[in-house]
Formats: C-alpha cells, sequence, structure tokens
C-alpha cells in the first residue's frame, strides 16, 4: 500500500506500563518502536492513545478486594478482565515510552479516565454505548482508512480496529507493529475476529514511505 491523505496512523497505548518492566508488560512489547517510528515519519497524519485511568479504576485488582489480577467480574456493563494498576494519570508509568516520536501526533486521545468504566477501544469504552468521541473527530477531518499499530493486539488494538470498522472506516493492522498479552489464546482470536470484520492485516515494510 501507498499512503493518501485520508490514511491516519493511530499508535495505540505505546506507554511504560505496557513495555517490558511495566506494570501491565506485553511480552517483547519494545519490538513495537523502531517499527512504529519509521511509520510515524510516513504516515500523512498521526494519533495516538494513551490509556489513562484515575486511581482506584473499576478495572484494577486492587480495587476489588479479594481479586487477583487476570480474573474476570462481573459488572454492570458486563464481564470486566481485572488488571495490575496500570496508567494512573500522570504517573510515570502512563507516560508515553521515551523513544516513541511523539512529534508528529495531531491528537492524543486518552481513554479509560471514566472511574466505573473501562475502555480497551480508542472509539467506544467498554459499556459499549459511551463514545470517546474519536471517530467523529477523524469523520470530520475527512479519514477514510485507519493504519493501526501499537499495544495490546488482542484488547486495545483489535476492540480499537473492531469499532473503526464498525464506525464505517476501513483499517488495516501492522503485524509487525503489534504485540500481544496473549491470555488463553487471546491473540489468535483477535487476529480472526478482526479478519471476519474485515480488518487487512498488512506488514510495516509493504507500506511505501511518503
Ligand atoms: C490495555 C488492558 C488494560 C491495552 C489497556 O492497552 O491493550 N490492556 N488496559
Ligand atoms: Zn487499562
Amino acid at each position: 500500500m501507498a499512503w493518501t491523505g485520508t490514511d491516519l496512523l493511530l499508535v495505540i497505548d505505546v506507554q511504560v506500563d505496557f513495555l517490558p518492566g511495566g506494570a501491565l508488560a506485553v511480552p517483547d512489547g519494545d519490538a513495537v518502536i523502531a517499527p512504529i517510528n519509521r511509520l510515524i515519519g510516513a504516515a500523512p497524519h498521526v494519533v495516538l492513545t494513551q490509556d489513562w485511568h484515575p486511581a482506584g479504576h473499576v478495572s484494577f485488582a486492587s480495587s476489588h478486594p479479594g481479586r487477583a489480577a487476570f480474573e474476570a467480574v462481573a459488572l454492570p456493563y458486563g464481564t470486566q478482565v481485572l488488571w495490575p494498576d496500570h496508567c494512573v494519570q500522570g504517573s510515570a508509568g502512563a507516560a508515553f515510552h521515551r523513544d516513541l516520536r511523539t512529534d508528529r501526533a495531531e491528537l492524543v486521545i486518552r481513554k479509560g479516565h471514566h472511574p466505573d468504566v473501562d475502555s480497551y477501544s480508542a472509539f467506544l469504552e467498554a459499556d459499549r454505548r459511551t463514545p470517546t468521541g474519536l471517530a467523529g473527530a477523524l469523520r470530520e477531518r475527512g479519514f477514510s482508512r485507519l493504519v493501526l499499530c501499537g499495544l495490546a493486539t488482542d484488547y486495545c488494538v483489535a476492540w480499537s480496529a473492531l469499532d473503526a470498522r464498525a464506525a464505517g472506516f476501513a483499517v488495516a493492522v501492522v503485524d509487525d507493529a503489534v504485540r500481544g498479552i496473549d491470555r488463553d489464546g487471546s491473540v489468535a482470536r483477535a487476529w480472526g475476529e478482526m479478519a471476519a470484520a474485515g480488518v487487512e492485516r498488512i506488514e510495516s515494510g509493504k507500506i511505501a514511505s511518503g
């Protein structure tokens, strides 16, 4: 593929807590930084997302006495996986990785800021009703195709890709610029769901620069 003016690179959650040594480290997560920086250098437009939870967020296992991280609990909006405390607003772990090239970002969308609702997706929170506003912003600017990369394949990348398709965008996910948490086959399942929804799976080396 070659970039066109209505394409946008959407970089998901390349934050300290999701990288090796972080609170919710994605295995091999730092491998995405070099290909993502190359994509950022070549893409016509760039938007970054940032997982951005208040302390005591409902998705934290520490907010549910007697529960442990990676267990699932029932919440009013459905099943929620519990996570270690991560990406707390303003914390060092919530910062973008220092090697990520953030200079070209035209917009940073923060998600997961409602205390009682998680948001893996950059578009629609986990209650599946509360929009983040990103679909409207991108539509208003006339973008038609979104190229996604970042962390984690099986959570924030997949949910964002599926919601972007549902919002009417053409979507591609860059295979070598994503890594997953991968619990119980969740990465393979995510790729299957994305393929079924018409999400294209591409390699960063196949994207022409400029
Ligand atoms: C994510 C779990 C919890 C992600 C965010 O960025 O994929 N995963 N919060
Ligand atoms: Zn989170």
